[in-house]
């Protein structure tokens, strides 16, 4: 039997440095700003900050391309700055995990400057280059972020792999020396007094050999890399040799972001048995709202069925009991907003159902992730003009589908946007109802969410029944309840459409989780799990119980013992 780690018990909050809080009023977040609202982050409670990336970057994806591991952009601060919040969150029992972006580098990184500059040059091998075939690319794989995964470099005839943009050429993992650099890069942070990484698409970093082509889907025109390229044959090898090299030196929290991941994968990737990572942070569960159309990939606006989330939340909590570890997690800043995309975003459903989504997820078992401002139960951004969103991924979909594939007119797309765009989660912090809610006194580098005068830190806090003072009990109950650890999942119903049931079992005691996942008031029998128990309520959406009877958006936690 494994012991209990901290991490299993932790609670994570994601903050998005650029759109948290601005300090010196140009607009962006900086990390002044993040030391000055930790106290708001321990009120909550969670114990674990994740920070998206705040190294050197030209900001072709924020963020996501570093030029620069080892100095932190200037427009958000500097390094001085960022040691003094890490001591601050230390100071508060706060932990730090750092993004580590390292499938791929900024096309201005030094590396990939001086790889470029010639095929003998003594960085060549750092990024994976081949020759055109057919005066083409090397093979069929399109970027995430739309058209090729290939790039065709004039200065030497020769074309770099991009998974991303452009901009962000994928390293060479099979290099010895390209490991070694990242992982000395990793050494230093560690030594800056880190408390653990969020790897960035780490399932990525070993690519299939001989890069074969994929399967092209009808109306495409590359093959969707996120079939082909995971879990490549060396990952492991790779990860076993950054617990060696690095992640062993500490008691540090190691998040592997997996895309194309499944549980087989997450078996390896986060076995307790610590020879990889601590936990994955798996997509599955929200990409099955994606377009049926394979070539349309995540752009689409239809809720996703409620026994196809049980069956596949299910599958993942039922095969990692006592082998491996998850994240749990309904949004981050790469997903449209928890309440708008899942529960419900009307005015007279939205705490309910922001409650009854936190419920459903905080009482399984993993460590959950709660993205700056889901705790205020903040909504989509509802911009309807594609010039009010920044995006790269958005920018780039919209033109290859609409303009160049005309795989779908722009009005639907508009819709698709509304709902998928990851702008919908990057939108500035609401703090208060001054204008731009307290996050910047200059010009949001994104336009706020215009609901911020009702949606705000401030009015949540001097209510006691806001969606902030349930997320505070939900993760005292995590903290304080073994059970929510521990506990063996078993789903309730699997075919009902409409309630989200589950235990959570101890050898002689248990949780019942329950959520009413509609608008519509349900009955329903749960007397065969509480029947000779004892029954206490530990915490709910609605003041009183009302047995069988389930309003809208119901959640419940019982403790049967
Ligand atoms: O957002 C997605 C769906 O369109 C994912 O496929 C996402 O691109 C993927 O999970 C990788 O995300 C991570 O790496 C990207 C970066 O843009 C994201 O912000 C980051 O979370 C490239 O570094
Ligand atoms: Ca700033």
């Amino acid at each position: 039997v494994n012991t209990i780690k901290w991490w299993q018990k932790s609670v994570v909050y994601q903050v998005y440095p650029r759109s948290f809080q601005d300090t010196n009023a140009d607009g962006i977040g900086d990390i002044a700003g993040i030391t000055q609202r930790l106290d708001y982050i321990k009120t909550l409670g969670a114990n674990v900050i994740w920070l998206n990336p705040i190294y050197a970057s030209p900001n072709k994806d924020n963020g996501y391309d570093i030029s620069d591991y080892d100095s932190i952009n200037p427009e958000f601060g500097t390094m001085t700055e960022f040691k003094t919040l890490l001591d601050k969150a230390h100071q508060l029992g706060i932990k730090i995990i750092m993004d580590l972006v390292v499938n791929h580098t900024s096309d201005q990184h030094d590396w990939f400057i001086e790889s470029r500059q010639s095929k003998n040059s003594d960085k060549r091998d750092f990024y994976i280059w081949r020759d055109p075939v057919d005066g083409h690319e090397p093979n069929n794989w399109g970027s995430y972020f739309s058209g090729s995964a290939w790039k065709f470099d004039e200065a030497t005839g020769q074309y770099y792999l991009h998974l991303f943009v452009d901009e962000q050429p994928d390293l060479n993992w099979e290099s010895q020396r390209v490991r070694d650099t990242i992982f000395d890069m990793m050494n230093r942070w560690v030594d800056r007094g880190i408390d653990g990484f969020r790897m960035d698409v780490i399932s990525l970093i070993s690519k299939p050999d001989g890069l074969p082509d994929g399967h092209i889907a009808d109306g495409a025109e590359y093959s969707n890399s996120d079939k082909i390229v995971p879990n490549g044959p060396h990952v492991h090898d790779y990860i076993q040799e950054m617990r060696q090299k690095v992640l062993n030196r500490a008691d540090l929290i190691t998040v592997g972001e997996t895309t194309g991941v499944n549980v087989e994968n997450a078996l390896k990737y986060a076995n307790l048995d610590g020879s990889e990572l601590n936990m994955v942070f798996e997509m599955e569960h929200v990409s099955l709202d994606h377009n049926p159309n394979p070539a349309l990939q995540r752009w689409y606006d239809q809720k996703v069925d409620l026994r196809k989330l049980k069956a596949n939340m299910s599958k993942w909590q039922n095969k990692l009991y006592g082998v491996a570890w998850n994240s749990l997690f309904w949004g981050n800043h790469d997903q449209p907003r928890a309440v708008s995309r899942f529960g419900d975003d009307r005015p007279e459903y939205r705490e309910r159902s922001a409650k009854m989504l936190a419920t459903l997820l905080h009482m399984q078992q993993g460590t959950p992730y709660i993205y700056q401002g889901e705790e205020l139960g903040m909504t989509n951004a509802h911009f309807d003009q594609l010039d009010d969103y920044d995006d790269v991924e958005t920018k780039n979909a919209y033109h290859y589908l609409v303009e160049r594939d005309h795989l779908i007119d722009g009005e639907t797309m508009m819709r698709y946007i509304q709902a998928q765009s990851r702008d919908n989660s990057r939108t500035p912090m609401q703090w208060d109802n001054t204008n731009n809610a307290g996050f910047t006194t200059g010009k949001p580098w994104l336009k706020l969410n215009a609901n911020y005068p009702k949606i705000n830190v401030t009015e949540s806090l001097k209510n006691p029944d806001s969606i902030f003072y349930y997320y505070q009990k939900l993760i005292q109950l995590r903290y304080n309840e073994p059970l929510v650890t521990t506990g063996k999942y078993q789903l309730i119903d699997e075919d009902d459409a409409a309630v989200y049931a589950y235990l959570r079992q101890g050898k002689d005691d248990a949780l019942l989780v329950i959520n009413n996942f509609t608008d519509q008031t349900l009955t329903r029998h749960y007397t065969q799990y509480t029947d000779q128990k004892h029954v206490d309520l530990l915490l709910a959406n609605y003041a009183d119980d009302t047995g069988e009877t389930l309003r809208p958006y119901e959640a419940r936690i019982y403790k049967l013992s």
